[in-house]
């Protein structure tokens, strides 16, 4: 695995109850860390984070603003259409290029020592977000389920199952193609940012966040971050995910945020965080640049978009 730099958007704090108390604990242990050792690592840890303004998102904005096509395309109505879901019972089938399939319920799940991340959010439409999510790498779940060398890619389906989604049972009506898919080159998912979401502000996760387990690409679109995961599939062959199917031209397989690689239809160049009023600049592999730009160093971005 690489080292980061400096690992900015890893934050031990497994206490964290409500908003509130999670921005006071935050504000504590920044305090706390500097006075207990005032080492020059800790300092550029606290001035890259005041800088960078990872100051979470409100929790409502969080929890209330979602893409969701299963339930609907209006993302201030998922919310209220959530309630046909059940995320528990849940099963996650793992099969493909492994030693042996493996099947994890919600308690294998728990087995994983979770831990807090600040990721910065960016939807390939333009609007972002600061999420304090809880879970942990992806890295820890492929070593689990023991990929096989010939494996490239990792697949994720989202649970297919009309009774529940409201889209699913369209049929031919359906937004996009069901059952949403996404996938990852086998280094991206190893790369210790990847990271498999079970919580928010130190809750579990809404089912309008992908409940009971969501993958979080911070580097990438927010349409690479799959929903609600019910099976994993290790590849030789590139994956095609829902929305490069859908549209090639506009959601490319890597979906790598980019200020100077813009949509089709619209700049990538700014991006308004929830919340805010004025736009902002849009970051290079939304501010993970350090951390990823190498597993790109070959490659022409403008054309593995
Ligand atoms: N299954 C599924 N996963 C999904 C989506 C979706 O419609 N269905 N939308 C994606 C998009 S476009 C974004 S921006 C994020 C939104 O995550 P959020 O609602 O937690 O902010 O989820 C991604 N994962
Ligand atoms: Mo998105």
């Amino acid at each position: 695995m690489m080292h980061c730099p400096q690992n900015s958007w890893k934050l031990g704090e497994h206490l964290v109850t409500d908003e509130n108390l999670f921005n006071k604990r935050r504000s504590f242990i920044k305090l706390g860390a500097a006075t207990v050792v005032a080492n020059s690592a800790v300092i550029d840890l606290l001035a890259k984070e005041s800088s960078s303004k990872l100051q979470p998102t409100k929790k409502e904005l969080i929890t209330s603003y979602n893409n969701f096509y299963e339930f609907t395309t209006d993302k201030k109505k998922v919310k209220s259409l959530v309630h046909t879901f059940e995320p528990s019972p849940w099963k996650i089938e793992i099969t493909g290029l492994v030693k042996k399939d493996l099947t994890l319920d919600l308690e294998d799940l728990l087995k994983f020592e979770n831990e807090e991340r600040i990721y910065r959010f960016r939807c390939v439409e333009g609007w972002a977000m600061v999420v304090p999510w809880r879970g942990f790498a992806l890295a820890e779940l492929i070593k689990k389920a023991q990929p096989l060398k010939s494996a490239k890619y990792i697949r994720f389906e989202t649970l297919y199952d009309p009774a529940q989604f409201p889209d699913q049972d369209r049929g031919f009506f359906s937004t996009i193609d069901y059952p949403y898919v996404e996938g990852l080159r086998m280094d991206e998912a190893m790369h210790e940012l990847s990271f498999l979401a079970t919580g928010l502000y130190g809750k579990d996760l809404p089912k309008q966040n992908g409940a009971p387990i969501r993958l979080v690409v911070p580097w990438k679109y927010g349409f690479k971050s799959i929903k609600s995961i019910a099976k994993i599939e290790f590849t030789e062959k590139q994956p095609l995910g829902s929305w490069e199917k859908l549209s090639p031209e506009e959601y490319g397989f890597y979906a790598n945020v980019n200020p100077h690689v813009d949509h089709p239809r619209w700049s990538q160049k700014r991006e308004r965080l929830l919340g805010d009023f004025f736009k902002q600049d849009t970051q290079m592999f939304n501010g993970y640049e350090a951390e990823v730009a190498h597993l790109y160093k070959h490659m022409n971005l403008k054309k593995f978009f």
